[in-house]
């Protein structure tokens, strides 16, 4: 994408203004930093005054403040915002006291955190995981060892990064400021927090296909051992920039239907909101049609799923309370219900086409009557009394009997019987699980645990998941980044071998429709991981875009299923071919193809598409559905363009199979 050259340089100029700022604010006189939540892309968590130190320092990001020992940064949930959210700690300096820093629930309103230990502080939405503010707490005294202001003579800063920060990932892993994974992160919020950075794989925009992140310029900053480096070349020695992107390329097979994508970041001309609904048609790999939806103001499109005749599209508002329902044919807009607090997945029931929304804001799954015409029940996701578990993204069985949720604020999963609305089971997990998938006969299913990098397998039948060793556990844990044999092994301090042979800060993660693997998107790697479900172990990772966010399954023409892979801070869609010899083995996985998700001649659309093209890759979803279950009740203009294989993806499918609709 384009860079703004006012956004190149910025902290080189702030900088230098702040520079002779320094010393003229007591630091005694404790100041308060303005945040406010934010609906728009990049300063989601934007920082709102003063503007120098102790304050806001614009730097391409508006997400970044530097203060002093004591300070307080005030966070506000408030009108530039339809949706409650945390303000969590996500790293914070070792031994800094009253730290992490975290509320009981999603909230509206204001909180306040005094940080008094200097050093990096970086705080995320639990809800919404790309939503990150950082602040520096910056120890006056420690002044960079040799420059001086050549005016004032004053010496120059050298921000305090802190010896070591804590993550709330692994249950506290303290790591040296110097680590790869420290400076790893510190890259991903200066790509996160501003649009400029993001992939634009578009030869039309981008004719030379390469993509940079511009870090602030001119800023020193003291890392473990005391040692001053500058920021911006550190980054640019460990992880390079102006790199290759891959540009669009049709695959040598096609798909069956249409692949719709949540680009939520697009902006339009006739709302306010950010987001639209990318619809690819498989057949000529073009995008079809974008849905906005400028009449309801939608905001923030996140996950989808249809009904039972696939003549609907219900469409999640993850930055506010609505589903909305929209014809899936010519876009227009049939219904837009108040579910609850930031809604993010939607699926249907198998035996009812009930719809299932989670919501995400607070304590349950609400579930609507076919083509969300009203609410029918709400289903808690704990116990009473418990915490909220805030669940994000569900999944649901082939028959229609169980449900499983991600809590995002307790750090387990639910399980649920769905006609009698009970929890069956509740299972710690890692921290903060995000997505989950099921095997297609529900014999056990897959949690994704975002701070961890890790996978939960949990059995629902007797040891369906697998130790190392082939027994059959009740649980298991997948790592994708840290602690595997040959694979997921990433050294987080020298960084070896990479992050490209692991899956780090994984998402989506659904269980192909025949059962053979789990394909997890994962974010700050930018990888997409393969979990063979026979041996529950990591046998394959592909490259991804920045950002890898969404997953979901669809028909591959003539039989298989291609893996279709969105991607937030890009503008691609890329098509994964799990099992191109079709022999079970995803050790072949491949990368079929890739499009790019901005509307051309072709495209269909209610609105003008403004700003931010294709951007925001989230929730997935191929049309017609081909999960078992659903597949066998596709109506005749689907189902009888799959193979049998697809129209039965498994041997013990519910009998008798193929179930003619
Ligand atoms: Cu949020």
């Amino acid at each position: 994408m384009k860079k703004l050259p006012m956004f190149l340089s910025p902290l080189g100029v702030i900088a230098l203004c702040v520079w002779s700022l320094v010393g003229t604010v007591p630091a005694s006189q404790a100041a308060t930093v303005d945040f406010i939540s934010t609906d728009e892309p990049g300063p989601w968590f934007k920082c709102v005054g003063p503007i120098g130190v102790p304050g806001c320092v614009p730097a391409g990001s508006e997400s970044l403040a530097i203060i002093h020992p004591n300070d307080v940064v005030k966070i506000t949930n408030g009108t530039q915002t339809n949706s409650v959210h945390t303000f969590t700690s996500l790293l914070f300096p070792t031994g800094a006291p009253e730290m992490p820093f975290d509320q009981n629930e999603a909230f509206m309103g204001s909180r306040s955190v005094n940080l008094k230990d200097p050093g990096l502080y970086v705080f995320v939405c639990k809800l919404h995981p790309f939503m990150l503010a950082a602040v520096i707490v910056d120890d006056p005294a420690t002044v960079h060892p040799t420059k001086v202001d050549p005016v004032t003579l004053i010496p120059a800063p050298a921000y305090d990064l802190g010896e070591n920060i804590t993550l709330i990932s692994y249950g506290g892993l303290s790591i040296p400021t110097s680590s790869d994974l420290a400076t790893r992160l510190l890259r991903a919020f200066f790509l996160i927090t501003n649009l400029a950075n993001y992939q634009d794989h578009n030869p039309l925009t981008n004719p030379t296909l390469k993509w940079s992140i511009a870090y602030p310029a001119g800023v020193d900053v003291r890392i473990t051992g005391g040692a001053v480096v500058d920021l911006k070349s550190v980054l640019e020695a460990r992880y390079g920039n102006n790199l290759p992107l891959e540009g669009p390329k049709k695959p040598a097979k096609n798909g069956v239907g249409e692949v719709w994508v949540d680009t939520q970041y697009e902006k339009t001309n006739g709302k306010e909101k950010p987001g639209t609904a990318t619809a690819v048609d498989t057949s000529t790999w073009e995008v079809s049609k974008k849905v906005a939806l400028p009449g309801i103001n939608m905001n923030n499109p996140h996950n989808m799923w249809t009904d039972i005749e696939q003549t609907v599209i219900y469409q999640t508002q993850w930055f506010d309370t609505k589903l909305t329902v929209f014809d899936r044919v010519d876009g227009h807009m049939m219904q837009n219900i108040d579910v609850g607090q930031a809604p993010a997945h939607v699926m249907t029931r198998v035996d009812t086409d009930q719809v299932h929304v989670s919501i995400n804001g607070g304590d349950d799954i609400v579930e609507l009557s076919p083509l969300a015409t009203g609410i029918d029940r709400r289903i808690p996701t704990q116990f009473p009394g418990e915490k909220a578990a805030q669940p994000h993204a569900h999944w649901m069985s082939h028959d229609g009997h169980t449900m499983v949720t991600p809590n995002s604020n307790t750090g387990d999963s639910t399980k649920i019987d769905i006609p009698t609305g009970t929890i069956l089971a509740k299972t710690p997990t890692g921290a903060l699980p995000i997505a989950t998938g099921m095997m297609p006969d529900a014999s056990k299913y897959y949690v994704s645990n975002y701070l961890d990098s890790t996978i939960t397998c949990i059995s629902i039948v007797s040891g369906a998941c697998k130790a190392d060793n082939g027994d059959g556990v009740p649980k298991k844990t997948i790592n994708l980044l840290l602690g595997g044999a040959t694979l997921a092994n990433y050294d987080h301090i020298d960084g070896n071998p990479g992050m490209s042979a692991s899956g780090a800060l994984p998402i989506q993660t659904p269980v192909s429709p025949d059962g053979k693997f789990v394909v997890t998107a994962n974010t700050l790697s930018g990888t997409i991981t393969i979990i063979n479900t026979s041996t529950d172990k990591l046998v394959k990772v592909l490259p991804c875009s920045a950002g890898c966010h969404g997953v979901n399954f669809g028909a591959k023409k003539g039989g298989g299923y291609y893996a279709y892979v969105s991607s937030k801070f890009s503008n691609d869609l890329i098509i994964v071919d799990p099992d191109p010899n079709n022999n079970g083995n995803p050790s072949d996985a491949k990368i079929a193809g890739r499009v790019v998700l901005v509307a051309g001649e072709g495209t269909t659309s209610d609105d003008t598409v403004s700003a931010y093209a294709g951007m925001g890759g989230q929730g997935v979803l191929p049309i017609p559905l081909v999960y078992n279950g659903w597949v066998q009740k596709l109506p005749s203009f689907w189902y009888d363009q799959l193979t049998d294989d697809q129209k039965c993806p498994i041997s013990s499918s519910p009998s008798p199979c193929p179930i003619i609709p």
